[in-house]
């Protein structure tokens, strides 16, 4: 499928990559995009060989600089609203996506960006990444998720200081603060996302998409009901091929070779 705004590439062993591709304006968020984004959640949804996704942004300065401000600039408080409720569906579709997905953040993650960020499983950093919510700024809240991802992510007060001030957070203090998994030099970033990705690939995808479920629906359950679901899926995972093959393999002394 040809895109405009976003590319979609497929590398080794079910490897895909999506970058947000508007490098003149730090790659911001419009309806074009959010549109694009859609059609390739459809494509990775519905595709048998996408067994990771990778997320970046395009040029060496930014991963995605927030939502379009011309854009918005526009907008009438409901044509507000419907932006919001359509950049928060897309999100909450990455987030269910059935395949694990890493966000690259390559530069800033600003607003938009850094919400989109958060809507993946994990983040790697670049040593150059820069996070925050500035929406006070303009005179705006979050409207993408980011009041409430944020939150859940570095806890109540690191979120209010950040809504609050609208500052940025650098590389560093992200990973202190839990944000982002791992730093990487710029250069270095993509490289790194690939052999992770590599090796996450090589695991069994359905014991993933379980484990993706667990982690995501368990939080928002108290926890007598979040273990009744991980035994429930648990049993549920000696049904698959990947049960079979894993144990059989560590029995033969042999490394799994799942489908
Ligand atoms: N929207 C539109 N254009 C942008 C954006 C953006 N978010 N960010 C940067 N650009 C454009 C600039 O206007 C500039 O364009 P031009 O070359 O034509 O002047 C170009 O990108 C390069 O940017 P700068 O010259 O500003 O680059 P600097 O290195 O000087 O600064 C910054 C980089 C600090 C990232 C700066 O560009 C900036 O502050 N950008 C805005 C960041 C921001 O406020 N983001 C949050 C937006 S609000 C949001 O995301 C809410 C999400 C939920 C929406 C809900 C729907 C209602």
């Amino acid at each position: 499928m040809n895109f405009r705004n976003i590319q979609l590439e497929s590398r080794d062993s079910g490897i895909f990559c999506l970058t947000i591709n508007r490098p003149k304006v730090l790659n911001a968020l419009n309806n074009e995009v959010l549109e694009e984004m859609g059609l390739a959640l459809d494509l990775l949804a519905e595709s048998n060989e996408a067994r990771v996704l990778l997320i970046t942004g395009a040029g060496d300065k930014a991963f995605v600089a927030g939502a379009d401000i011309e854009h918005m600039s526009r907008l009438s408080p409901m044509e507000g609203k419907a932006f919001a409720e359509y950049g928060m569906a897309i999100f909450r579709r990455l987030e269910n996506l059935n395949i694990p997905v890493i966000a690259l953040v390559n530069g800033f993650a600003l607003g938009g960006g850094c919400e989109l960020a958060m809507s993946c499983d994990f983040i790697l950093a670049a040593d150059n990444a820069k996070f925050g919510q500035p929406e006070v700024n303009l005179g705006i809240t979050p409207g993408f998720g980011g009041s409430q991802r944020l939150t859940r992510l570095v806890g109540r007060p690191m979120a209010l200081e950040l809504l609050f001030s609208g500052r940025m957070m650098a590389a560093e203090e992200a990973l202190q603060q839990g944000l982002v998994n791992h730093i990487y030099p710029q250069q270095a970033l993509m490289e790194e996302g690939l052999k992770l990705a590599a090796n996450i690939a090589s695991k069994s995808g359905t014991a993933q998409q379980l484990s993706k479920q667990l982690v995501q629906r368990g939080q928002d359950l108290d926890l007598d009901n979040a273990c009744i679901m991980e035994s429930d899926l648990f049993g549920l995972s000696f049904s698959t091929d990947d049960r079979k093959e894993g144990m059989s393999a560590f029995l033969e002394k042999r490394a799994p070779s799942f489908v």
